[in-house]
């Protein structure tokens, strides 16, 4: 048991979750945006924030840019600071969804002129991907149709084809595409990529080095998200995750909260194929916005739920699993996994920090850190450069 245990702990040490710039910005719902005093106010002081967490953690040593939320003058130095910070400029996000002119959309825009602006912002992603030593520039199009009729739904394709070719084309060796897609949202009768199959299709198409994002508050309740896991895996174009969780749509919750079972059976499907190594090509980064709860605590939250989620995966006895499946003992096999699910592992993972040489409670070390109240001091002025913020 030690030994297993040893080896289950030298497995959650490699583990590496990013977290999303956004996360440290102000954002909110449609509805208002709620400042927070010492909320980070640009993509230095995100990064410190994400430094913040990484350093309690030990497992999330890079974040995930928004262009132009996190736009710098000079990437170059913004990859610098990271790096002074012992962190790494994770995948690059472009926002083509924010302008009036995509108000039909944006590489899907009937406008050619509009297509070329949006494609153009894809490109500069491209080179922000290769200045700052990004792996994957990271693909989210809010494109779609409200009417039936509005639009034609396979010129459309075209249109998208056309604009993720160009894109593909111009990245550099090193620097994958992860596509995302999402059911509905800001569109309501269409959206250009509305679920994983598209998604796949375009991909496919593009080469190996375009995988699928699955943002796990993009589906339909009641999906089997697991399952297009497990598929996507088989086929090895499992670019990566959004983690996030919802109760009714993409409400951008704390990982782990709304659904822990959910999150447990997804690793499942990652532990069983060894797909949570870091060379493995899946990037298991955060998607989340905390308009009302302290961003970096909710961060420190999140990564700790994906570690907790990872460790009961890596609980899983596999060979007994496997003989109760061959065997069709069905109630046998469903045990196994639900002993691995319900074992407390808070216990292993606070030895684990021990040994890694960082506080066993990162949320109570960071509480008593001060850093909230430094940053209430420090940061006062300007703005944050989340939406609305
Ligand atoms: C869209 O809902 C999305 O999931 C995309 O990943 C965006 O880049 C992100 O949210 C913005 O918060
Ligand atoms: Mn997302």
């Amino acid at each position: 048991m030690a030994s297993r245990e040893t080896g289950i702990k030298e497995q959650l040490r490699r583990q590496w979750i990013e977290t999303p710039s956004w996360a440290y910005g102000n954002t909110g719902t449609r509805f208002k945006v709620f400042r927070q005093p010492g909320a980070a106010r640009d993509a230095f002081e995100k990064i410190e924030d994400a430094a913040v967490v990484h350093r309690l953690t030990g497992v999330a040593p890079s974040v995930a840019l928004h262009i132009p939320w996190d736009k710098v003058d000079d990437y170059a130095r913004l990859a610098k600071h990271a790096a002074d910070l012992g962190m790494r400029i994770g995948a690059i996000n472009p926002n083509v969804f924010q302008e009036d002119e995509y108000r039909l959309g944006s590489v899907c825009n009937p406008d050619p002129a509009i297509r070329r602006k949006a494609i153009d912002h894809l490109l500069e992603c491209v080179e922000i991907a290769a200045e700052t030593g990004s792996p994957a520039i990271s693909l989210w199009f809010a494109d779609g149709t409200n009417y039936p009729g509005q639009d034609d739904i396979s010129r459309r394709q075209d249109r998208l084809a056309a604009a993720l070719r160009e894109t593909y084309d111009a990245m550099p060796e090193g620097v994958s595409m992860l596509l995302e897609y999402k059911l509905f949202e800001p569109s309501f009768y269409t959206m250009d990529v509305p679920d994983w199959g598209t998604s796949l299709l375009h991909c496919q198409a593009l080469g190996e080095r375009a995988q699928v994002l699955v943002d796990t508050g993009h589906h339909a309740p009641g999906t089997n998200i697991e399952f297009i896991v497990a598929n996507l895996l088989r086929v090895g174009r499992l670019g990566g995750f959004h983690f996030n969780s919802r109760f009714y749509a993409d409400d951008d919750l704390l990982v782990g909260a709304a659904d822990p079972f959910q999150l447990f059976r997804i690793m499942n499907e990652i532990v069983a194929v060894g797909a949570h190594a870091p060379d493995s090509g899946v990037a298991f980064m955060l998607d989340q916005c905390h308009n009302i709860e302290d961003k970096v605590a909710a961060e420190i939250r999140s990564v700790l739920n994906v570690q907790e989620a990872t460790a009961k995966a890596l609980l899983v006895d596999r060979p007994a699993l496997r003989a109760a499946q061959e065997e069709g003992d069905v109630l046998r096999a469903h045990e196994v996994l639900m002993d691995a699910f319900n074992t407390d592992v808070r216990p292993l993972l606070a030895e684990l920090r021990t040994e890694m040489g960082l506080d066993p409670d990162p949320i109570g070390a960071y509480r008593r850190s001060g850093h909230a109240a430094r940053t209430r001091a420090d940061r006062v002025g300007g703005s944050s450069s989340g939406w609305g913020g």
